[in-house]
């Protein structure tokens, strides 16, 4: 790991590297009235700090967005299509819906991007959730019917998907949240079939990847906490692609034989790690060194170390491997360039340290968007004003457009684009701290 960004050697990602950003429906669309999501921030608006309302307004602005891109120099980009949309009343579809997204589709290929298309970004109808949604494994056939109307009519323009996104979720015993999170394991594999009836592009499902390591490493009981949590958060779903096993603490061995093979590549969303704890209720206290203060707010107070993202991508060398999300969110648009620089620079280690065979790099996020419950977070490399929803690109978009042209990145590009490393207050010590 080079300590010295500043000092790091040129260096070219292989030949091919598809870079660009992602985003999702709910987040970026605006007035996604048919889903589930939009129907419990009207009924529980006390669980929300705020509604996502007309979010970046992408369903109208989205030719804006795709001129963004090519202007940013990204080559790929990765957007999640909203079922609700799709069929907002069951048996009921849109035409209209699916002719915006195969708008969408027809300008990204024109405009030479690459589509990354996600079929099921956290969202999905109301309908579909009043009837149980993935709690319920009977209702895998709404969506298996969803996939089967939808893809066909989309595959000819879309370069790579992910079924799911992030299904993964909390390391959990709770019956339902084992039910829903195994279901749409099964969802995943279903889906996995249903493309390859239509398209030859390269199909998976973004993995959320959160490093659990033991706060204390020669502790057992943290050991075993974070063994547990590890194998319910990553481990399961890994294992599974890889044997067809579906095996879950507490839970009898369960055959899947079309999860065997039902990944073509691993697609990894890192942001941070997780230290576990077995002396406490919630996660480890982070350690000062490791707890970048991103925003003033105790929003997004996660635990940053790249270095674990190296080691992180080792478990994943058997299958070529695409970064979908990797970003953070930070009111100080240094610290973007900063959090970019040291995750590509660990992407180069891993390749050197495990011969991780990466592909592709999305940025999370294009725009600053929705956060599930608010816009406080801003991941975006692009700015929306909230009122006219006017884009505008920060400086942390100038630095990585650089390092697309370049297919790579270097200290001195590093150094042009952050001239002084101020004080940041990059890390949080503490108030005794001298
Ligand atoms: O905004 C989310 C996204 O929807 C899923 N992955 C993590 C992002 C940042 O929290």
């Amino acid at each position: 790991m080079v300590l010295n960004l500043f000092r790091l050697p040129a260096f070219t990602f292989p030949e091919g590297f598809l870079w660009g950003s992602a985003t999702a429906g709910h987040q970026i669309e605006g007035d996604n009235t048919a889903s589930q999501n939009w129907h419990e921030e009207q009924a529980h608006p006390e669980r929300y700090e705020e509604p996502s309302g007309c979010a970046c307004n992408s369903w109208e602005l989205y030719p804006e967005d795709v001129k963004l891109l090519t202007e940013l120099g990204h080559r790929a980009y990765r957007f999640s299509l909203e079922w609700s949309r799709i069929e907002p009343e069951e048996g009921r579809r849109d035409p209209a819906a699916l002719a915006r997204y195969q708008d969408l589709l027809d300008r990204l290929a024109a405009a030479g991007i690459h589509a990354s298309v996600t079929l099921h970004h956290f969202t999905h109808p109301q309908w579909f959730a009043a009837r149980g949604g993935f709690l319920r494994e009977e209702n895998l056939d709404y969506f298996r019917r969803h996939l089967e109307f939808l893809v066909p009519q989309i595959a000819d323009r879309v370069g790579s998907w992910c079924i799911l996104n992030e299904f993964n979720g909390a390391p959990t015993l709770e019956p339902e949240a084992v039910a829903r999170k195994l279901n749409q394991l099964k969802a995943h594999a279903a889906g996995y079939g249903i493309v390859k009836e239509f398209s030859s592009a390269p199909v998976s499902s973004a993995h959320a990847l959160v490093p659990r390591l033991p706060l204390r490493p020669d502790d057992r009981l943290d050991r075993a906490r974070a063994e547990f949590e590890d194998w319910t958060t990553n481990e399961f779903f890994f294992h599974a692609v890889r044997t067809g096993e579906i095996v879950y603490p507490y839970r009898d061995l369960e055959m899947v034989p079309e999860l065997k093979g039902s990944c073509d590549y691993w697609a990894i969303n890192y942001y941070h790690r997780r230290l576990c704890d077995a002396r406490s209720a919630g996660a480890a206290r982070k350690f000062g060194l490791t707890r970048m203060k991103v925003l003033d707010s105790d929003a997004w107070d996660r635990e940053f170390c790249p270095e674990d993202f190296i080691h992180a991508l080792g478990r994943v060398n058997d299958l070529p491997v695409w970064i979908t999300e990797n970003g953070v969110c930070c009111d100080d648009d240094r610290f973007r360039i900063l959090y970019l620089m040291q995750h590509l620079e660990a992407m180069r280690e891993a390749m050197r340290l495990y011969r991780v065979d990466l592909r592709a790099y999305f940025y999370w996020s294009l725009l600053d968007n929705y956060e599930w419950s608010t816009y406080l977070p801003r991941f975006g490399l692009v700015a929306v004003d909230r009122r006219t929803f006017r884009r505008t690109p920060k400086p942390s978009a100038a630095f990585y457009r650089e390092v697309i042209a370049a297919n790579g990145m270097s200290g001195e590009l590093f150094a042009r684009h952050l001239p002084e490393l101020p004080r940041f207050g990059l890390y949080d010590y503490g108030a005794d701290w001298k």
